[in-house]
Formats: C-alpha cells, sequence, structure tokens
C-alpha cells in the first residue's frame, strides 16, 4: 500500500527510513512545481534559486514540454535502438542544425555524457591520431565536476567525490582551472587525446575563468591536434546568457556535451555532438543505452529547445544576470565576500559572521521564500528558472538581502 504524503515531517522522515542517505537536502518537501515557483507540502510558495542545478531552464512544468511529453507517452515510450522510432531522426536533425554538428549521440544522465565523450576522444585518439592502443591522456582541470561514476571520479581532486572509492581509472592528466600554461604544458605529451573543461565550473562555486581562457585553451588545442571538449551539463541551453557558454569567446568545442536543460528538467536528457570524424569512428555495437533517444526525451528535447529560443531565454539570462549581481553589490554586509557570475548562474561567495555561514544564509532565505543551497560550505549558488520576470527576480533579491542583513 503507497502512503500517501499529507506532511513535510512525513515525507522527510520516509526518506530517512528508507532512503539511502546520499544527500542532506535543505528541510524543504516540493509538492508542486510551476515557472520559477515550487510549493511544499503545507502549500508554501517559494522562487526556486536551484533549478535542479540548472536543469530547470524553462521554468517548473513548462506547458508546451509538458504537453510534447504527454502527446508522445501515449504513443510510444521506449523502442531500443534495436528498431527505428518516428521520433529519433527529427530530434537528431534539430539539435545537430540547432548546435552546428554533423552528428549526436543521445544519451540520458549527464555523467553518461561525459563518459561517451571520454570513449569518443580516445577512440578519436587511436583511430585518427595513433596514438598506440590503451597510452590516450585526456586532461582535465582541478575542481572539476563532470558526475558521480568510478571513471569520472577519477578525474576529481574532491576527497568528498572520490574518497573510498578507488582503485581509479588511468589515463588523465590534471591541471589548475584558468591556468593557459599548464594546459601548454600538458599539451606537450604526445599521447594526450583531449581536453575536458566546463567553461564555468558550477559545483566549484560558479569559478567564472578570465576572459579569453577558453579561446586560448581551444588554440592551443588544435595546436596540439588534440580535442577541445566541453562539458556545458550545467551551463549550457541559454544559463549563461548565450545557448552555450562558449559563445561568449566564439568557442566551437570539437566535442560538445549537454545534459540537464536539455529537457527543461523534466526527465533525464543529454546529448554529446561532434562532427563525423570523431562520431564515426564508433562503430554500431559499440556504445550505446537502453534509454539513450527514447522517443518520449526526442520529443521532450525539441520542445525544451524551442521554449529557449521562443522565449530568448539566453537574453533574459544576460539582462536579468546583470540586474542579479548589481543589485546584490549594492548590499552591504561583512557576510558578502565576493560576487561572481555569467547570465543566470551566480554564487555569493559567504564570509562568516557572528558565527553564521552560508547554511544558515539559506535557512533564513527558505523562510522568507527562496529556495537555495551552499555549495563547499562558504557558497551559494543562485541559479533561477530563465523565465523568472524582472519583477520576481527584484522580489527575491530583497527577500535575499533581508536573509542577508538578518544576521547583522
Ligand atoms: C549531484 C554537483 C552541480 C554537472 C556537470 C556533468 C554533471 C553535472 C558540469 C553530471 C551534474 C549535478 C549532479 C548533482 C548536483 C549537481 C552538481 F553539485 F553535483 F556538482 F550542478 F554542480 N557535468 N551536476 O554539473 O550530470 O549525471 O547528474 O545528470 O550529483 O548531486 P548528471
Amino acid at each position: 500500500m503507497v502512503e500517501k504524503i499529507t506532511t513535510s515531517q512525513q515525507a522527510i522522515d520516509m526518506e530517512a527510513r528508507y532512503g539511502a542517505h546520499n544527500y542532506h537536502p535543505l528541510d524543504v518537501v516540493i509538492s508542486r512545481g510551476q515557472g520559477p515557483f515550487v510549493w511544499d507540502v503545507e502549500g508554501k510558495k517559494y522562487y526556486d534559486f536551484l533549478s535542479a542545478y540548472s536543469a530547470v531552464n524553462q521554468g517548473h512544468c513548462h506547458p508546451k514540454i509538458i504537453a510534447a511529453m504527454m502527446d508522445q507517452c501515449q504513443k510510444v515510450c521506449l523502442t531500443s535502438r534495436a528498431f527505428y522510432n518516428d521520433c529519433l531522426g527529427p530530434y537528431e536533425k534539430y539539435v545537430t542544425e540547432t548546435f552546428g554538428y554533423d552528428k549526436v549521440l543521445p544519451m540520458n544522465s549527464g555523467a553518461e555524457a561525459d563518459e561517451t565523450a571520454l570513449k569518443l576522444a580516445r577512440r578519436w585518439g587511436y583511430d585518427k591520431k595513433g596514438i598506440p592502443e590503451n597510452q590516450a591522456k585526456i586532461i582535465v582541470c582541478e575542481g572539476n565536476f563532470h558526475g558521480r561514476t568510478i571513471t569520472i571520479i577519477s578525474l576529481s581532486i574532491d576527497p568528498e567525490a572520490y574518497g573510498g572509492f578507488g582503485p581509479f581509472t588511468p589515463g588523465f592528466i590534471k591541471i589548475p582551472y584558468n591556468d593557459v600554461d599548464a594546459l601548454a604544458k600538458a599539451l606537450e605529451d604526445p599521447m594526450v587525446c583531449g581536453f575536458l573543461v566546463e567553461p564555468i565550473q558550477g559545483e566549484a562555486g560558479v569559478y567564472v575563468p578570465d576572459d579569453g581562457y577558453l579561446k586560448k585553451c581551444y588554440d592551443l588545442c588544435k595546436a596540439h591536434n588534440v580535442l577541445f571538449m566541453a562539458d556545458e551539463v550545467q551551463t549550457g541551453i541559454a544559463r549563461t546568457g548565450k545557448m552555450l557558454a562558449c559563445d561568449h569567446e566564439g568557442v566551437r568545442p570539437d566535442i560538445l556535451i549537454l545534459g540537464k536543460a536539455l529537457s527543461g528538467g523534466t526527465m533525464p536528457v543529454s546529448a554529446v555532438l561532434a562532427d563525423d570524424d570523431i562520431m564515426l569512428n564508433i562503430k554500431p555495437g559499440e556504445h550505446g543505452s537502453t534509454f539513450g533517444g527514447n522517443p518520449i526525451a526526442c520529443r521532450v528535447g525539441i520542445a525544451a529547445l524551442e521554449v529557449v529560443k521562443e522565449e530568448k531565454l539566453a537574453e533574459r539570462a544576460e539582462y536579468l544576470g546583470k540586474i542579479f549581481r548589481d543589485e546584490m553589490n549594492k548590499v552591504n554586509s561583512p557576510m558578502i565576500k565576493q560576487i561572481r557570475g555569467k547570465g543566470l548562474l551566480n554564487a555569493i561567495i559567504i564570509q562568516p559572521t557572528n558565527g553564521k555561514e552560508a547554511w544558515d544564509v539559506c535557512v533564513k532565505m527558505k523562510e522568507l521564500g527562496v529556495l537555495a543551497k551552499p555549495t563547499h560550505q562558504h557558497i551559494i549558488r543562485f541559479a533561477p528558472p530563465l523565465v523568472i520576470t524582472e519583477e520576481e527576480l527584484r522580489d527575491a533579491i530583497a527577500k535575499i538581502t533581508e536573509a542577508i542583513l538578518s544576521f547583522e
């Protein structure tokens, strides 16, 4: 018998008893979402300033995306790739034309897309660059976050991510982020086939690299016949004020990794895009996934991207993000150490004050009706759905400001 949730505490207790304890959520139990808002079990309304880590860029339950999902799930949900279906081709055409690549490999989670990108880069290294079998290396950046699989945590320098999960996958070179000289030195190794980088390091606390960093890295990779691989799972799909964060520097990644908002936060949809000389090295039967490119994901993916274009979400993120940073920079509080970000991917570094820190600010914001969560103890990420209006944003800013000043 399935128990109905009637109070928030009931849900919290049930998760504690029956669920793995791999998260420490804020004490709020969401039961409904619409646009930039969510409501808890008791009916309290909040601004969602996390957007499920930039998966809900189009707003919760966007009607166009939900309509596409509901229409398709009454036709056929899953065919597997053992057979064709009438949704995948149109989706592949739409998404490759949207981002300007020859081909797309559809997957589900962001981690799966990053793993797929690593396999594509290694295979290209062997088949096209002539790297000896099993000698390929991929350069990654310290402070990265690309997912939770064993290979991906092998790229991490965060003990919380990799501790107790060894042994790790070999073949990776770790260099400091935002350090072009470190990349130039690492690229001297002829076994290198790829450089995997987040245009902005989200989990590291919205670490925005210096202007020109991505372009300099791209040019260095081209000079050394190495693939530039951009993980835009979090920064992509209009979040930073352009369709892709790489667009701010006019960089076209050799391998583009998308996820999260590719579905508008309705279901796991991820994708890897590349041109034929990279994509076609993987032959039939050498990679795949049960749900990758399923009909619902295809319909949802097209609708999610159409919403971004039709509602000019990238332009909105650019304009509203400036307002957010300008307004928060006016707040005079010792708790605000730094404000940084691009578009509507922003973070405030909190200076613990009077024994209060980022977590306390988030608890106070929750009381005032704004949901956000710290990353790395002292950094609060602010990433509302891109459909938030200027009036709503300013209302939320007032609440965030009140929360911070309440500890004076
Ligand atoms: C969690 C972090 C953010 C990502 C980038 C790949 C993935 C992610 C740049 C993997 C996923 C999520 C995972 C989620 C929380 C969130 C997160 F704090 F974990 F690191 F956003 F910063 N590349 N990020 O940000 O995509 O497999 O999750 O679909 O694991 O708690 P996924």
